[in-house]
């Protein structure tokens, strides 16, 4: 059974929609097997999203991710990392498919809601980020 990270990010916190969002991975199969609620300083999100630094966006990336609480969680399911990333949408809710969770209730590029590993490459650092 394979693994990936979820992580509900601060727009989709901050308008109470936690419990809709675990309701869409529970009805899509996704068994829940860790779940924190986190607040990240400047520094914990730099090092999450390292892979970005050299995007122009990086600033406003953790800066937005530091900006509310964030729930992190491990997701159990076959294929549980590309059935996860079908099933949030692509990473602007505009051109996010009809029906994902980021066409849903995303609301800018930024503001897109979730957070889901894209690779078991990603997968395997991501996880133990959040959950030793
Ligand atoms: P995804 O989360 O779909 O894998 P990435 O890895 O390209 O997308 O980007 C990481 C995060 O950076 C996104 N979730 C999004 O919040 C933010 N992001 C990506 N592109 C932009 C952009 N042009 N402006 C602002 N934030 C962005």
């Amino acid at each position: 059974m394979e693994r990936t990270l979820l992580i509900v990010k601060p727009d989709a916190t901050n308008r109470n929609l936690i419990g809709h969002i675990i309701n869409r991975l529970e009805k899509a199969k996704f068994t829940i097997v860790e779940m924190r609620m986190v607040k990240l300083t400047k520094e914990e999100a730099g090092e999450f999203y390292a892979v970005h630094k050299e995007r122009p966006f990086f600033d406003e990336l953790t800066t937005y991710m530091t900006s509310g609480k964030i729930v992190p969680m491990v997701l159990e399911k076959e294929n549980a990392i590309s059935d996860l990333r079908t099933l949030i949408g692509a990473t602007n809710p505009e051109e996010a498919a009809s029906g994902t969770i980021r066409d849903e209730i995303g609301e800018s590029k930024q503001s897109n809601s979730v957070h889901a590993s894209d690779s078991t490459e990603s997968a395997d650092i991501e996880i133990p980020f959040f959950f030793s």
